[in-house]
């Protein structure tokens, strides 16, 4: 291990979807208990659309949040927190932001709802989420053109300010690159005149742009990863030539995508080649704009929180009979449809796909990067990369195998090899993606594609959506010499590389196990357990789920394979019984069990909350 390390920001922490009605439905809130899952806060912000849709008013200052609450509530719940995009119009009241009372409404409405959300979650919480304009206003503003978008914008910016300076605000989140809308905001911000106060110049905190790898297409166009930074830095090039006070902002593409369009189906979505080329995107902007660039880059995000089948960009494989596919166009919120869905939920079930185990392989990083003397090192013209950084108890590696080309596969053999590693005894786990490994589609594949897979078939997909794991222990002496192992990697892939010190203390006991229950497939009650965990013991620990008909026990292990976010989803046996998990570390040493929950079939509504 190299000392020298620099600071490595985690910046990739965030996902998004579309549209904002979809966090009052079951089926994404199992998915947020996935995403919010990840370990070490491994996805952390949650950027969606058309959230104030959510919010109804029979006239200006007489607004109904409920709706609003309970979406909010349920990210936080699951430990996620809002990109909050000021995007939305409650019931369709505001028509046009040059109209001087409506902007005057507007700054009313946000600094309502600052309030309201600050009282609600703390100061101190809503000062760590981001606000944001609406989404993509060069394509999707119709309230005032750019003067009204100036004045809607300051009309959060004061509305927001109004409740505490401290909120972080800024925008425009653009699709298209350098669209005449940003130029006239950033112009407004820099030497404009607020509408409110006269002064001149607004606020931005940060700024950000959408960059995609690919046009729109029903074919698999082959992203371009490089072209996404370079087309980045134009707007930081435009931003530094045209408005060098802003020069040094946070920078944020929140819609990284490899290709526009997430509901045109690819089948690589499914695939480890996401999985991948993620981790590469990620490698490239800490290389190419923080290192080279000197970017203030603070979030990368990709917009892969739907709800979709395999060939959709998603985190998780829907099973079930509803097509999702609200918000394609401009979208509007039909509040009456929404409530009748919510008091019928269809039956459903999610499967995990490598994009992301790939966040939580992300997530296993640590907080300063160590440095790769990699000899061979190429990845942008071979594809192999790495990301190396110490860990409180050792060090982590990401490795990952991946060029633009969907059709080009192979295998490395890599040589790993930690220098400088003080005397102990130590694990060497190593996580793999790839085709084969922490692989379910291939597996679905295999079963003959089921539309509706039964119990066995959901069984054995989510027994291979873990990502694959291989432990050794090894004792190190004082010899000096270079930890060593190696490891074949496919193309496409990913690996994670942990060399962790054993610790005199044993792993601790996740504590606040809640389970939920859904209506699943094959006339199934599912329960969907979530807890707490991570962060106490050693920096790479694995869950386990046990279940029993008695609460005093025995337990037996249900989970086919560790688990390193915390959450797992279980068929309810017919027979009532009891859960509870426990934290295991690298060395096979566990956590008491937590307090228990009880899953019974019987006696629940779904939905229903219970905490232990
Ligand atoms: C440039 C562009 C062309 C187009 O036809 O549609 C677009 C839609 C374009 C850019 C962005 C866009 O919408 C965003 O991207 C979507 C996607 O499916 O890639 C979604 O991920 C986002 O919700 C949306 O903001």
């Amino acid at each position: 291990m190299d000392r020298a390390g620099t600071e490595f920001s985690r910046f990739w922490r965030s996902t998004g979807f579309s549209p904002a009605e979809l966090l009052l439905e079951p089926e994404m809130r199992q998915t947020l208990a996935y995403v919010g899952g990840v370990p070490n806060r491994g996805i952390e912000f949650l950027r969606v659309h058309y959230m104030l849709d959510l919010v109804t008013a029979q006239r200006f200052g007489h607004y109904d949040w409920s709706r609003l609450d309970r979406a909010l509530e349920v990210m936080v719940e699951h430990r996620l927190k809002p990109f909050f995009e000021l995007m939305g119009n409650p019931s369709y009241l505001f028509t046009d932001f040059n109209n001087r009372d409506q902007a005057y409404h507007w700054r009313d409405f946000v600094t309502a709802l600052a309030e309201r959300y600050r009282d609600r979650f703390s100061a101190d919480e809503i000062r760590t989420w981001y606000f944001e304009t609406w989404n993509e206003p060069d394509i999707w503003w119709k309230l005032g053109g750019e003067a009204g978008f100036n004045n809607y914008y300051d009309a959060c910016s004061e509305g927001l300010r109004a409740v505490d300076p401290a909120l972080r605000f800024g925008g425009p989140g653009v699709a298209r690159r350098l669209p005449p809308i940003f130029k006239s905001l950033l112009a407004h911000c820099d030497t404009g005149e607020n509408f409110f106060t006269g002064e001149i110049g607004v606020r931005i905190d940060f700024i950000s742009v959408h960059e995609k790898g690919a046009r729109k297409h029903v074919e698999d166009l082959t992203p371009n990863s490089l072209s996404i930074c370079r087309h980045e830095m134009m707007a930081v090039d435009y931003v530094r030539q045209n408005h060098p006070r802003f020069a040094s902002l946070p920078f944020i593409n929140n819609e990284c995508d490899p290709q526009i369009g997430w509901h045109i189906p690819h089948t690589w979505h499914a695939m480890p080649y996401f999985a991948a080329l993620a981790a590469k995107i990620i490698d490239q902007h800490q290389r190419i704009l923080i290192d080279r660039e000197g970017v203030n880059y603070a979030v990368l995000s990709n917009d892969n929180g739907f709800i979709g089948r395999w060939g959709q960009r998603t985190h998780l494989c829907y099973f079930g009979q509803r097509e999702i596919l609200a918000a394609q166009a401009e979208h509007r919120t039909d509040i009456s449809a929404l409530d009748a869905r919510i008091a019928a939920p269809k039956p459903f079930e999610l499967v995990k796909k490598p994009a992301l185990s790939a966040m939580e392989l992300m997530a296993l990083l640590g907080e300063e990067r160590l440095a790769v003397k990699g000899d061979a090192l190429d990845p942008d013209t071979d594809g192999l990369g790495a990301l190396a950084t110490r860990l409180p108890d050792g060090a982590a590696v990401l490795l990952y195998n991946s060029v633009d080309r969907i059709w080009v596969s192979g295998t490395r053999s890599i040589r790993v090899a930690f220098d400088s590693v003080r005397p102990g005894t130590y694990a060497i786990a190593t996580f793999r993606i790839q085709n084969g490994m922490g692989d379910p589609f291939t597996v679905w594949e295999e079963l003959g594609g089921p539309d509706i897979p039964g119990p066995d078939e959901l069984d054995a997909l989510r027994a291979a959506q873990e990502p694959e794991l291989s432990i050794e222990t090894i004792r190190v002496g004082g010899s000096h010499r270079p930890v060593e192992r190696m490891l074949e990697l496919a193309l496409p892939g990913i690996a994670l590389v942990a060399l962790i010190e054993r610790s005199a203390s044993a792993p601790k006991v996740p504590t606040q196990l809640t389970v939920r229950h859904y209506p699943g497939l094959n006339d199934a009650t599912n329960a969907v357990l979530f807890w707490q965990g991570e962060g106490q013991g050693s920096s790479i620990e694995l869950f386990d789920v046990l279940w029993s008909p008695d609460q005093e026990g025995p337990y037996e292990v249900v989970n086919p394979a560790g688990l390193l976010s915390s959450v797992f989803v279980h068929r309810l046996n017919t027979v009532p019984g009891y859960y509870r998990v426990r934290s295991r570390d690298l060395f096979g040493r566990t956590s008491e069990l937590s307090s228990a929950v009880s899953g019974c079939a019987e006696d629940v509504e779904p939905g229903i909350v219970r905490a232990a």
